[in-house]
């Protein structure tokens, strides 16, 4: 009668631990894989743009929390203009109007982007707009 039991035993053990294998390796794995970071843009990475875009649109690697993601416009003179975020369907995609004259020279657009693993990133996407 005890072979039984502490086999029945053995068995609610194995299946116990099994079960909290999968959240533990999911929780291993997560943080190094889910960052949000930037896989294109427009405009790209340093890129010299003859007109003033519309709009601005960041990719990234991993769906975003986009109410709690920000887009700063950074001029020369360090002045901040923050972009509303724009609606986006597409759950990777970080979109925002441009105001809609901005002088020639050089403009940094910061991104600032909560990732659905609850990460924070951030970046620098410098471009310039060439004089007429
Ligand atoms: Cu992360």
């Amino acid at each position: 009668m005890s072979q039984p039991a502490s086999l029945a035993r053995r068995t609610l053990l194995a299946a116990l631990l099994s079960s909290l294998a999968l959240p533990l390796s999911l929780l291993g794995a997560g943080p190094a894989a889910a960052h949000a970071i930037v896989v294109t843009s427009e405009p790209a990475v340093g890129a010299a743009l003859a007109a003033a875009p519309r709009q601005v649109t960041i990719r990234f690697n991993s769906r975003l929390d986009h109410a709690r993601s920000r887009l700063l416009l950074i001029g020369a003179d360090n002045a901040q203009i923050p972009l509303p975020i724009a609606e986006e369907s597409d759950p990777v995609v970080l979109a925002a109007s441009l105001p809609a004259t901005i002088a020639p020279g050089e403009w940094r657009l910061r991104w600032q982007v909560l990732a659905i693993d609850g990460h924070i990133t951030r970046g620098d996407i410098p471009f310039t707009l060439k004089a007429p």
